[in-house]
């Protein structure tokens, strides 16, 4: 697991609160003591550390919790609130269009492995990524490019020695493909060579995007290399690679956020899946787990419904009613987006866009069902194709609407159960779902 260290010593000093009744200025100031610890040793740079835990102290004891929650709880919402805007601030968003990506940085840093686990990325996402070998300068570099396309079947380019002209000439033989992208040429440091060269490079390609790729391990100089390359090529993202291998990927993923460019990706192992979108929430969340998941119970514990644990209830023994449905999705849009409910649950992974439904929707779905019978709410596999005319009719609605809610209400139900057998019954999940009431 990606700076494990970090992770234990961040959710050993949470449990220490959780612990607690109540909080007080002495619990505050130990769990400032143990964080500057933790983050100090995952090498974050001092002065960033203070800023940071000055901040959380503050917070802490100036602030006034909002209705209905406990200090404690307060308390961990801040320390997560704080620790995401330090880690990053933004999701590593990246548009799924047709664009030039130019990946920049020094010497071993990752780019060429990058270019590859990107292109894979795209390819997941259903659009068609070619790769571009422009490193001219190391020996074997183009063939490394050559050797990695066809290991994940992505056409590339890679000829002669200028690396604009290869630029140029794979634009035009890749002109059907959705994203180019370009590895370049490194250095031991940001040197005239490699300037003027990044430079001609971005001129011939004119990139959408121009990704600077940066190791972990060299900690707080991250933020310092990011201003070089942005300043002389203009960078829109950063990807941090070999996560996987250091105790130091606090420093680079701090240090990275102080610069405009966003961190993108980070690269968490050799093989080219080893690769993930960097989101500072999902982060933080994993990185200390228990106490998230803590309070994230506490918040389920408040809703706490009988028509949820009857719903959960019969989601497990595999009688998944409409109208569960329905109330289901009802209940848990009151515990916030479900997707980042879902993914604090450690294990567990769930398809994309699945359960995200709009508030119209409901309304839609709810109108809809009070022209159903209760038979239809039972087992919605009855309905019909005459069955949905009648229910549109009835319910002022279109055709379409009711095939939607049907399924949305399939793909649920399906999805419960693929991920109901094996890891439902145990773990983060097995907790939460006590905590609603559900036999297990
Ligand atoms: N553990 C780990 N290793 C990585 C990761 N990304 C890259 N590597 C390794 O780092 C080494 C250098 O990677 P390259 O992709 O060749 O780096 P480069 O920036 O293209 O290097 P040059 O072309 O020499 O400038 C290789 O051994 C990769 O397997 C990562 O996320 N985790
Ligand atoms: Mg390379």
């Amino acid at each position: 697991m990606v700076l494990d260290k970090l992770g234990e010593a961040l959710s050993n000093a949470l449990r220490k609160i959780t612990g607690k009744g109540f909080v007080d200025k002495a619990i505050v100031d130990e769990f400032i003591r143990d964080l500057q610890r933790a983050l100090l040793q995952a090498d974050v740079d001092v002065k960033l550390v203070f800023n940071l835990s000055n901040k959380i102290r503050d917070r802490v004891l100036n602030e006034k919790p909002t209705a209905g929650i406990t200090a404690k709880e307060h308390m961990i919402k801040t320390v997560y609130d704080e620790l995401v805007n330090f880690l990053g601030r933004e999701t590593g968003s990246v548009e799924l269009k047709k664009q030039k990506i130019l990946l920049v940085g020094l010497f071993g840093s990752g780019k060429t492995t990058t270019s590859a686990k990107l292109a894979r990325f795209f390819l997941r996402k259903g659009l068609k990524p070619a790769l571009v070998g422009c490193d001219t300068f190391r020996p074997a570099a183009q063939e490394q490019v050559i050797q990695l396309g066809s290991q994940i079947g992505v056409p590339s380019y890679a000829s002669g020695s200028d690396a604009a002209k290869t630029a140029s000439e794979a634009i035009k033989k890749f002109s059907d493909r959705d994203v180019i992208i370009f590895d370049s040429a490194g250095r031991n440091a940001l040197d005239a060579d490699l300037a003027n060269e990044l430079k001609n490079l971005k001129d011939t390609i004119m990139p959408d995007e121009v990704f600077l790729v940066i190791p972990a391990e060299i900690g707080q100089v991250a933020g310092k290399q990011s201003e070089e390359f942005a300043k002389l090529v203009g960078i829109t993202g950063v990807i941090v690679t070999k996560m996987d291998g250091t105790a130091k990927g606090g420093a680079a993923l701090s240090s990275c956020s102080i610069v405009k460019a966003p961190i993108k990706f980070i690269g968490i192992g050799e093989k080219v899946d080893d690769f993930e979108q960097y989101d500072p929430k999902r982060f933080v969340s994993r990185l200390i787990g228990y106490g998230d998941l803590q309070s994230l119970i506490e918040k389920a514990e408040e809703i706490k419904s009988p028509e949820l644990t009857k719903s959960a209830e019969n989601m497990m023994s595999g009688k998944y009613s409409l109208q569960d449905f329905y109330e289901q999705i009802e209940s848990i849009k009151k515990m916030g987006p479900l997707k980042q409910v879902m993914q604090m649950i450690p294990g567990l992974k769930m398809p994309e866009g699945i359960l995200e439904v709009q508030e119209k929707q409901m309304a839609k779905w709810k109108i809809a069902m009070d022209s159903m019978t209760d038979k239809e709410k039972q087992d919605p596999s009855v309905i019909d194709a005459s069955r949905i005319t009648r229910i549109a009719l009835g319910s002022g609605l279109k055709d379409e609407d009711i095939k939607e809610l049907i399924k949305h209400y399939d793909r649920t139900k399906k999805m419960m159960k693929m991920v109901g057998g094996k890891n439902l019954k145990r773990g983060g999940f097995a907790q939460l779902a006590k905590q609603f009431g559900m036999k297990m």
